[in-house]
């Protein structure tokens, strides 16, 4: 057998928080080199001083730094890096930066600009799809020359239609249209909304599937073609397109269901001509019928439960193939173990609208545990900035068993205690404990349907808490100014153990 190409020696991670410390963590694993670059409000964030090396990229705003690509490009020329791994978000997804680095002979963790391209295009990447033969939702197969044609296809299609935007992704630009009367105004208002989050006002139409699961698959391919899929991830728990709680396996689907998908998965990939790490998003609606939706072209959020039940470093699988390995897995070696369940920590007040709550973090307690995995981007005595994405940490609780892991996450959540900001963490613990939830029957309408009034009935259990949490820290030693944090929901009267009340009356000496 030809031996494996050589590794990086020397990575660029341009990227910040907790995804920067996973990339880092999986370098320094390899044996590799790690190079953190940081904006003038990151100085002593946490990437930072886990990074072998550490470069400045300018100022707070992102244009100004993680998202300067000349800046970044620079970096890793100066610090002799060899490859760039983007992370999620900020340049992961852009192909312009990505055909920079194939220019400039810098190795871009991730596709190449051509697939990467195609995939980006919504209206051409399903054609390609439709070509192949992969299932996609009924609709249009160009995009909207104007409103006539809109309104004659979508009495084809058949309403309620929804209006997507061809460069789009994220539920942005996207609106539902009932009947003939909130056409033009849903698609105004859609190319107006995608004009100003892509530069580019392309739409068209789709059949709108109602209440459907959210289920991907992830992929991993190498540059010589060959493909496998790590099967997929349910990640219909959702708030205003914004993922709260992923898991893997899926409780939608069923053997048969998922072999069918997971080669439709490879078949997306493979059309696309895709290399690296990838998810393909299906809806699967009612009836179980699954419709191919779009490519994720980069590690996404929520990879980690997909790791925890395959034992699968998708981290380690990018930089191997980026430095010209051939994947070693095969698909009929792989298995799904266990089940995991991954839920966002974001710095937000779920009592207050869900809204950015920046600050310093005063005290963390990491949850540990068997089967419990904490990917976190933040450390005790930290000022959270509020020019980023809020995302501070991931817990991640795997088992034998969905019950069982449904358990380990409350538990690790009952011991998770961060002061200083608000973070939803109550709000998680009253998801995975909802009868809906936990029989596995959740769909994208799950949060709308059954959690939209939480934050009234959340103050009452917020106050209750919020006195222990102040004296806690009266009689602590910091002498930082701080917010009296509003503290878990287990905190409540009744409930048996509260990690609030524990550190409460250890400060208070009791
Ligand atoms: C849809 C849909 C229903 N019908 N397309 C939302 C994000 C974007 N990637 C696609 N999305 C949707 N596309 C058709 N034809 C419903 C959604 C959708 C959704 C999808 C996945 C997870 C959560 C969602 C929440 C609302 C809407």
């Amino acid at each position: 057998m030809k031996p494996q190409a050589e590794l990086f020696k020397k990575i660029l991670v341009a990227n910040r928080g907790e995804i920067a410390v996973r990339v880092i963590r999986a370098c320094r694993e390899l044996g590799i080199k790690s190079v953190a670059v940081y904006s003038e409000a990151d100085r002593a964030a946490l990437h930072c001083q886990m990074a072998d090396e550490a470069v400045t990229i300018g100022p707070a705003p992102s244009l100004d730094s993680y998202l300067h690509m000349d800046r970044i490009i620079e970096a890793a020329r100066r610090t002799g890096s060899e490859a760039i791994h983007p992370g999620y978000g900020f340049l992961a997804e852009n192909s312009d930066f990505c055909r920079r680095c194939e220019k400039e002979g810098v190795v871009f963790i991730g596709p190449n600009s051509a697939a990467l391209e195609l995939v980006g295009d919504k209206v051409r990447a399903r054609q390609a799809m439709e070509k192949a033969g992969v299932p996609i939702i009924p609709g249009m197969k160009n995009v909207a020359a104007g409103l006539e044609e809109c309104v004659s296809q979508a009495r084809k299609i058949g309403y309620p239609v929804m209006v997507k935007a061809s460069a789009g992704g994220g539920g942005k630009g996207m609106r539902i249209v009932c009947n003939e009367e909130e056409l033009r105004p849903a698609l105004e208002a859609g190319q107006r909304e995608a004009k100003s989050a892509f530069g580019d006002d392309s739409i068209y139409l789709e059949k709108y599937i109602e209440e459907p699961r959210h289920v991907e698959f992830q992929v991993l391919a190498d540059n010589a073609g060959n493909t496998v899929h790590l099967f997929e991830r349910e990640c219909s728990i959702q708030r205003r397109h914004q993922k709260i709680v992923e898991e893997s396996p899926s409780p939608a689907l069923d053997p048969g269901l998922r072999a069918k998908m997971g080669e439709t998965a490879r078949k997306v990939m493979t059309t696309a001509g895709y290399n690296n790490a990838g998810t393909v998003e299906f809806l699967l609606d009612k009836d179980r019928r699954f419709y191919f939706l779009e490519v994720n072209a980069r590690l996404q959020v929520e990879h980690p439960v997909t790791e925890m039940v395959t034992g699968v470093d998708l981290v380690h699988q990018q930089i191997r193939i980026a430095s010209g390995q051939k994947l070693e897995l095969k698909q009929e070696e792989l298995r799904q173990r266990g089940h995991a369940i991954e839920c966002r920590i974001y710095a937000e007040d779920p009592s207050n609208q869900f809204l950015p709550s920046p600050g310093r973090i005063l005290y963390l307690k990491e949850p540990r545990g068997p089967g419990i995995r904490h990917d976190c981007g933040i450390y005790s005595g930290w000022d959270v900035p509020i020019h980023y994405d809020p995302i501070l940490a991931k817990l991640i609780a795997w088992a034998e068993d969905r019950e069982s892991a449904c358990r380990r996450m409350l538990a690790a959540l009952d011991d998770y205690v961060l002061l200083g900001i608000s973070t939803p963490i109550p709000f998680l613990k009253d998801v995975i404990r909802h009868p809906v939830f936990r029989e596995g029957k959740a769909t994208t309408g799950f949060i709308k349907a059954h959690l939209d009034g939480w934050a009234e009935a959340a103050k009452d259990k917020e106050k209750q808490g919020l006195a222990l949490a102040a004296a806690a820290f009266l009689a602590s030693d910091q002498k930082t100014s701080y917010r009296a944090a509003a503290p878990g929901a287990g905190s409540g009267a009744g409930e048996a153990y509260s990690a609030w009340k524990t550190l409460g009356r250890w400060r208070l000496g009791e």
